[in-house]
């Protein structure tokens, strides 16, 4: 076969399957670090539960996420997921989603790695949503996790100090109600409320405008431009008020 035939062939068989995101409604991509658990309790040296070391390489990667090719309304992340909240005019890739799946895999992967000169994979997935409300929810459900995770974190590592080993800790841990998880930490002298917020919220981040003063030396006189930068939100509100701040954020 010639080039042209073989090129055409295999164009033809890759664009087999190509689906596109569908509607002009919401797009969130959520992107979960993979084998995580292994990679935390094993590979990495962190302090337990929570680490500040893996949360700061998690806040790296949501930052190089947002300024990575995609215009991102909105991120939030807690425990080893990041979600992006595209702006409704995003399309980039013709709407794609085996590019955005990949790029955004790849792009995360890529610089969750390098904070933590370990191989930190995440996959991908994405989620069209309707409306504003929806998507409001949505990140009520994601906070929500935030908050059970944190919990289970605490209860796994009281049981491991009392020498259980990781599956009989697991198990004794999925047997327990949640007042009884929070009967265990208030036992062992752990006040759930008295955690950082970003352990039990997780943190959202989002760009924001600010004027730039500057002076211009030719016509001697101040400048002002407009810039952008990212804002870690890493003090949330929680439950109806996260879905007023929410609201306010997603100005839609
Ligand atoms: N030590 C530590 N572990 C964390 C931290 N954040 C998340 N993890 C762990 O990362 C894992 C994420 O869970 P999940 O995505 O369900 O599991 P996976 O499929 O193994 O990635 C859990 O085991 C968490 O305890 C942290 O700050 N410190
Ligand atoms: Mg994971």
């Amino acid at each position: 076969m010639k080039f042209e035939e073989l090129e055409g062939r295999f164009r033809e068989l890759e664009s087999l399957h190509v689906e596109k995101l569908s509607f002009e409604g919401w797009t969130i991509a959520r992107l979960d670090g993979r084998g995580f658990t292994r990679l935390t309790k094993h590979s990495l040296e962190l302090e337990k539960p929570f680490d500040v070391r893996f949360h700061e390489a998690m806040k790296a990667t949501v930052a190089h996420l947002c300024d990575c090719g995609f215009a991102v309304r909105l991120a939030y992340s807690q425990s080893d997921e990041i979600s992006l909240l595209f702006e409704l005019t995003e399309r980039s890739f013709d709407g794609k989603k085996r590019k955005w799946l990949s790029v955004l895999a790849g792009e995360a992967s890529a610089a969750f790695s390098l904070q933590l000169g370990q191989i930190g994979a995440f996959d991908c997935r994405l989620i069209e949503l309707p409306d504003a409300e929806i998507v409001s929810d949505y990140f009520r459900w994601r906070q929500s996790d935030a908050w059970r995770n944190a919990l289970n974190a605490h209860c796994y590592w009281i049981l491991r100090a009392q020498n259980l080993s990781p599956n009989t800790a697991t198990k004794q841990l999925s047997g327990l109600s949640i007042e009884r998880k929070e009967a265990l930490l208030g036992e062992n002298g752990i006040d759930l409320q008295a955690l950082p917020l970003w352990q039990r919220r997780g943190f959202a981040v989002m760009w924001q405008e600010f004027e730039k003063v500057g002076f211009n030396p030719n016509t001697q006189s101040e400048t002002r431009a407009v810039r952008k930068r990212l804002h870690f939100e890493t003090e949330l509100p929680d439950g109806d008020e996260f879905g007023l701040w929410l609201g306010g954020n997603l100005g839609a």
